[in-house]
């Protein structure tokens, strides 16, 4: 076995990033992931998707061979994991990918192995991991127990923003929760090699629920806004006034509303919280229905202004799932518009995406929908719903508004 090699297991979002940085701190690693496109891109010395710095990480630390990529778990002194865990229908969460990791692993422990899940989980599931490794390897144990060699369990959740990771896995504290103290001390001394914040070590159960409980508390704040707005709707009062001023107080700090709340954090990882304690977690899965429902409190907007038109031209303003990014999953933006065309097969959707250059397959199957720059979508629409607050949609000249149905659902025109 390398004495020092730590194998991170998927080569994504999180993984690549942080598998880029040990790397370039003089930890020798083996990156792991299924797809052929990522093992092959990192071992070229490139990146297969677009992060700010992580490229020059990546092609550094392999010209310097610290950093490869293959398809097969080696032998390491240390493993992470940072594979999806998404949910399944009812909102469980789906551990397959992790109890597929897992399995990789379990054939090269040889004894004295630190096993890291890096991946957001439900609490809960760093125990399952090592239940896992346990029952298919009795040889092994948590503790040395009975002369059987240690094997070590920590939980370390990432909590980067996407587009700031290079920065944030050095700057932002981390949450540190190991099965035993000593995996939590081992895990720490890992992370103290690219992390120059805190490193807070605790259980890994609530090292789990610590960082569902962020993205929940931004969840339930941004379904707080969501409510407000549909409320200041039927007072007739700008809602974005209304936070403004209530956000005056000290203590008071309302985050916005919008079309609803994307990505594949924030409205996921709520219901890991309301899946383990359906009975308790009341306002955390109100706030995911408020949030979910928005979506279609637009779409019944829009479809108020458009009963006044025989044939509609809609522009949808934005797709991604927010601000200046390209990034199209779970984006209500994508949902609204792909609704529009449905519900309203008369009118002609315009949709803007300044960050991409071709419609996705959800809105390309459909007849009614092409995309088009600013300015013309502008120009030809009866009715603009503006649905993320993309910079180029800050600076559009006022006046070309004039005469237009607006719906501004994040409030950048008001
Ligand atoms: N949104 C609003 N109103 C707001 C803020 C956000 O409607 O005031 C919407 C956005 O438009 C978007 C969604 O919420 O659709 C989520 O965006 P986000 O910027 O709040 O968060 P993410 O999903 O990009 O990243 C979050 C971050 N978590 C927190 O800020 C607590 C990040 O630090 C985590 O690492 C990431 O989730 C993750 O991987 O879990």
């Amino acid at each position: 076995m390398t004495a020092k090699t730590v194998a991170v297991i998927g080569l994504g979002y999180i993984g690549l990033p942080t598998a880029a940085i040990l790397a370039t701190n003089g930890v020798k690693v083996v990156g792991v992931d299924v797809s052929d496109r990522h093992v092959d891109a990192v071992n070229r010395g490139e990146v297969p998707f677009v992060e700010p710095d992580l490229a020059t990480h990546v092609a550094g630390a392999v010209s310097q061979g610290m950093l490869s990529a293959q398809k097969e778990t080696p032998k390491a002194s240390t493993y992470i994991v940072a594979v999806p865990t998404p949910f399944k229908d009812g909102y469980e969460a789906d551990l397959s990918y992790i109890d597929a990791a897992t399995d990789a692993i379990i054939p090269q422990l040889e004894g004295g192995e630190l096993l890291i899940l890096e991946s957001t989980s439900p609490p809960g599931a760093t125990v399952h991991m090592a239940q896992r490794v346990l029952q298919a390897r009795p040889d092994l144990s948590l503790d040395g127990s009975n002369d059987r060699p240690l094997v070590q369990f920590a939980h370390c959740p990432e909590r980067v923003l996407p587009g700031r990771v290079m920065i944030e896995l050095v700057t932002n504290d981390r949450i540190i929760g190991g099965l035993t103290p000593e995996a939590a001390e081992r895990a720490r001394d890992l992370y103290e090699t690219f992390c120059r914040a805190e490193l807070h070590l605790t259980d890994a159960t609530t090292a789990e629920m610590a960082k569902l409980t962020e993205n929940s508390f931004r969840d339930v704040n941004i379904a707080f806004a969501n409510e407000l707005s549909i409320i200041a709707e039927r007072l007739e009062i700008n809602v974005f006034e209304l936070i403004d001023l209530a956000n005056k107080h000290p203590r008071v700090n309302i985050l916005q509303p919008g079309p609803g709340v994307g990505g594949h954090c924030i409205a996921v990882d709520p219901w890991f919280i309301v899946s383990a304690a359906p009975e308790e977690a009341r306002l955390i899965r109100t706030a995911r229905e408020v949030n979910d429902h928005k979506p279609e409190v637009v779409l019944g907007k829009v479809a108020a202004r458009a009963d006044r038109y025989k044939e509609p031209v809609i522009a949808a303003l934005g797709l991604a799932f927010k601000p200046d990014i390209d990034d199209l999953r779970e984006s209500p933006a994508l949902e609204i518009t792909k609704q529009l065309a449905q519900r309203h097969p008369e009118a002609r959707i315009l949709a803007v995406e300044p960050n991409i250059d071709e419609l996705p397959p959800a809105l390309n199957a459909l007849d009614n929908v092409t995309l088009e720059p600013t300015a013309e979508a502008i120009r030809q629409a009866d009715i603009i719903v503006l649905l993320v607050d993309h910079r180029e949609f800050k600076h559009v000249d006022r006046r070309l508004l004039a005469e237009k149905a607006l719906i501004d659902t994040r409030g950048v025109w008001r």
